[in-house]
């Protein structure tokens, strides 16, 4: 692959998603500039985006169907296996590891559940023309949350409003994992050192990101629920949050790093 072509490189973490993998991946090719000159999809992102699903040694099966889909188009889709369930967080950093390795300029990261829509990935990858780091944001005018039961929704706006109020965060969605980051920013951050397992590792690189002085946009999402599949959200994922929040709020009061 010449250096031209590492534009954007995608990262989807997978745990159990042999149902949605191949929908959402689909999804992304017809969005992207097609790599098999065979086919002629509609150019609506404009760049080569290149897909590393990074899988967790899913029982279902996920990771090898990942494998057969990228025999289709090498270098376009890849998948990383681990060797087990070590988490969501740590499967974003291997992605960025392997996306700052490789020199993509834009690295994005969706879940594979298709709770985020992937026709918003032209609007996210465009913004970081203007900003280092683009949030899918379902807290600002034209975002939302269908078919979210109400104690997610709850927790998740807690969340978001927690991560304002003790980590200082000026953004409105904190905890959105579909987002664009220029990865300069993910360097200079220092966003790989961290030992944090779930969903407030997105609140940590946020912090991360704001501290650094980055600049930081956010483009309305619709968050749907995932129709197929089942969340692995656990109660460990949930006080892990409470407790990266609270580390967050003491780095911020003491002003250390
Ligand atoms: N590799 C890996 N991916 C995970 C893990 N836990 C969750 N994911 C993926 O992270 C994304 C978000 O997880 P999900 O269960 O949908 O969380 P929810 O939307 O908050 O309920 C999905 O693509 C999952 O497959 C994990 O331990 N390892
Ligand atoms: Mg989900």
């Amino acid at each position: 692959m010449d250096s031209e072509a590492r534009e954007l490189l995608i990262i989807v973490a997978t745990y159990n998603e042999s149902e949605n993998i191949p929908v959402l991946i689909g999804k992304v090719r017809e969005l992207a500039v097609p790599f098999d000159t065979l086919r002629t999809p509609p150019h609506a992102l404009g760049v080569p985006a290149h897909i590393l699903v990074v899988d967790d040694n899913s029982p279902d099966g996920t990771g090898q169907i990942v494998e057969k889909l990228a025999e289709e188009t090498p270098g376009c889709i890849r998948v990383l296996r681990r060797s087990g369930k070590l988490g969501y967080a740590s499967a974003l950093r291997e992605g960025f590891a392997v996306g700052l390795a490789e020199g993509y300029k834009v690295i994005m990261t969706m879940d594979a559940d298709l709770s985020h829509d992937p026709a918003k990935i032209p609007e996210i990858y465009a913004a970081t023309e203007q900003y280092d780091v683009v949030l899918g944001s379902r807290y600002v005018a034209g975002g939302g949350t269908a078919n979210w039961p109400l104690y997610r929704r709850m927790l998740s706006r807690a969340a978001s409003r927690l991560a304002r109020l003790l980590a200082g965060l000026r953004a409105h969605d904190c905890t959105g994992g579909f987002r664009a980051y220029r990865s300069h920013i993910i360097t200079e951050a220092d966003l790989l050192s961290s030992n944090t397992e779930g969903y407030s590792f997105l609140v940590e690189t946020l912090f991360k990101c704001q501290r650094t002085g980055a600049s930081i946009g956010e483009v309305p999402i619709v968050f749907a629920e995932r129709e197929r599949g089942a969340s692995k959200i656990s109660k460990k994922i949930i006080f892990e949050a409470g407790w990266v929040l609270l580390k967050l709020f003491w780095w911020r009061v003491t002003r250390k790093h």
